[in-house]
């Protein structure tokens, strides 16, 4: 846990070893709190036909792009001295590979159990050949970052502990893993309780995962940052950044921020388009096509009257 001041050195000696660590008073209260007030506003109701809102890909959570709330937001999602970090622990520039505002509902079952994000042969996208070497693995390819936006202990981000280490040798997915290696991965689960404004960053090779079942609701944005001199200046998918906001950018959160990057999923393929694959959408979009009919009906009378 690092407060303050603290040199980088030592946060990355710390994150080096057990694959994660917390840091406290990066942000200040009115920082947070605006960007709080932002995302409840888009956390009211889901986006329908152009309506600002969350998007809704299963029950338990909401998403939202925090880009999408935009003004003080990005100093959370672009913040320089994690950029700092991040890049002397990878030894490396690095990339906002994917960021995601999440609600996490507390339903009291686990619908994201723990894994890694990555093992030999990742890739994202079917056009990438032959995926992730164990060369690349043994980089720090990947670090994530859960910035809370509440008090967060039930529920929180979980680490286990230097997990980075075994680099994931039965893949990503923890049920690949007999029941003694599972039972040894879990022992070192660390439940990363904070405090509203805290950023827990961790190395993406380890296993993680919120901690679930959990009964608790719990907001968070999520961050994802890639090694450019591994995986190139590409990004999961590109981020929609309003231009308001772009102007106020500095070389360095533009570079991170991926302007003129290269991506792997297009926008209309990416995970939070998965309602159109729901089947209430053909019915839900009827909906939307009717919602003016009145309008138009009246307008249609009225122009008939006019011509007689
Ligand atoms: O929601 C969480 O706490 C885990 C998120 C996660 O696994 C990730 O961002 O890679
Ligand atoms: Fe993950």
């Amino acid at each position: 846990m690092a407060t303050g001041n603290i040199e980088i050195s030592s946060i990355v000696d710390c994150f080096k070893k057990r694959g994660f660590c917390i840091l406290r008073n990066l942000f200040t209260s009115d920082v947070i709190d605006s960007v709080c007030v932002r995302a409840e506003r888009y956390l009211a109701k889901p986006t329908i036909a152009g309506a600002p809102g969350y998007w809704q890909v299963d029950h338990p959570k909401k998403l939202v792009h925090p880009f999408t709330l935009g003004g003080p937001t990005l100093g959370l999602i672009l913040n320089e001295r994690v950029i700092e970090i991040v890049e002397e622990a990878m030894d490396s520039e690095c990339i906002l590979a994917e960021c995601m505002l999440k609600f996490d509902k507390g339903v009291g079952y686990t619908y994201f159990p723990m894994h890694s994000d990555f093992s030999i042969g990742w890739s994202k996208s079917s056009a990438a050949s032959g995926g992730l070497t164990l060369a690349q693995l043994k980089k720090v390819v990947g670090i994530g970052a859960a910035i809370y936006l509440a008090d967060t202990n039930t529920g929180a981000f979980s680490y286990c502990d230097s997990t980075h280490k075994f680099l994931a040798p039965k893949g990503q997915n923890l049920n690949a893993y007999n029941n003694e290696e599972q039972q040894l991965i879990l022992s070192r689960k660390v439940r990363c309780d904070g405090l509203k404004g805290d950023l827990v960053l961790f190395d993406d090779r380890g296993f993680h995962g919120p901690d679930q079942p959990s009964n608790t609701e719990r907001l968070a944005i999520l961050l994802d940052y890639f090694h450019v001199g591994e995986l190139g200046r590409t990004q999961v998918s590109p981020m929609p950044i309003w231009s308001s906001d772009i102007a106020h950018l500095s070389e360095k959160q533009l570079r991170v921020a991926g302007v003129g990057a290269d991506f792997m999923v297009p926008p209309s393929e990416y995970a939070h388009t998965r309602f159109q694959k729901n089947p209430w959408y053909p019915l839900i979009a009827w909906l939307v096509s009717r919602a003016y009919f009145w309008q138009h009906f009246k307008s249609t009378i009225k122009h008939l009257f006019k011509r007689t």
